[in-house]
C-alpha cells in the first residue's frame, strides 16, 4: 500500500500540537509506520527541502525546521499521499479550509505546522531520507474493518 512522509513541525511540537495531529491521521484509519522526534541539521532541512534551494524564502524556511525538534511519521493507506495533503490543507494557512490541520493551527506560511509529501514519488524520496533505517511492517488486527 502507498506511504506518506508526514512531519509535524517545531512550531506544532512547542504549541504542543503533536497528539491532535497523530489523531487525525490515526483515525481516518492510516496506519502508523514509523515515528520518532528529532533535532533537524541545516544540511538534513537542506536536502529535504533541496527543491526550494533557489526561492527567497529558502534560508528563513531552514532556519525554521532547524529551530526546535519535529516529529517524523510515516503513514500507510490507499490513497494515503493525496488524502494526506487534503487533512493538511493549502500551502499558506490562511488559504487552508477549516477542518484541515493548517486551517484549524496557524496562520502564517513560515509556521504551518506540519509537512506533507505532495506525490506518491517524493513521498518514497523523502521516507528514504528520514527513515533510512526502515519502517515498521506489522499486521493491523483492524484491516477487514476499515478495508471491504
Ligand atoms: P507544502 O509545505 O504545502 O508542500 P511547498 O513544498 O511549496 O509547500 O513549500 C514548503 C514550505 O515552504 C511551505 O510549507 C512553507 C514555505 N513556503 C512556501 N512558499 C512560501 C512563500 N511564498 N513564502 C514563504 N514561505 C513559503
Ligand atoms: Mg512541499
Amino acid at each position: 500500500m502507498e506511504q506518506t512522509y508526514i512531519m509535524i513541525k517545531p512550531d506544532g511540537v512547542q504549541r504542543g500540537l503533536v497528539g491532535a495531529i497523530i489523531a487525525r491521521f490515526e483515525t481516518k484509519g492510516f496506519y502508523l509506520r514509523g515515528m520518532k522526534m528529532m533535532s533537524v541539521t541545516k544540511e538534513h532541512a537542506e536536502k529535504h527541502y533541496a527543491d526550494l534551494s533557489s526561492k527567497p524564502f529558502f534560508g528563513d524556511l531552514v532556519d525554521y525546521m532547524c529551530s526546535g525538534p519535529v516529529v517524523c511519521m510515516v503513514w500507510e493507506g490507499k490513497e494515503v499521499v493525496k488524502t494526506g495533503r487534503k487533512i493538511i490543507g493549502a500551502t499558506n494557512p490562511l488559504a487552508s479550509e477549516p477542518g484541515t490541520i493548517r486551517g484549524d493551527y496557524c496562520i502564517e506560511l513560515g509556521r504551518n505546522v506540519i509537512h506533507g509529501s505532495d506525490a506518491v514519488d517524493s513521498a518514497k524520496h523523502e521516507i528514504g531520507l528520514w527513515f533510512p533505517e526502515g519502517v515498521s511492517e506489522y499486521a493491523h488486527t483492524a484491516h477487514a474493518w476499515i478495508y471491504e
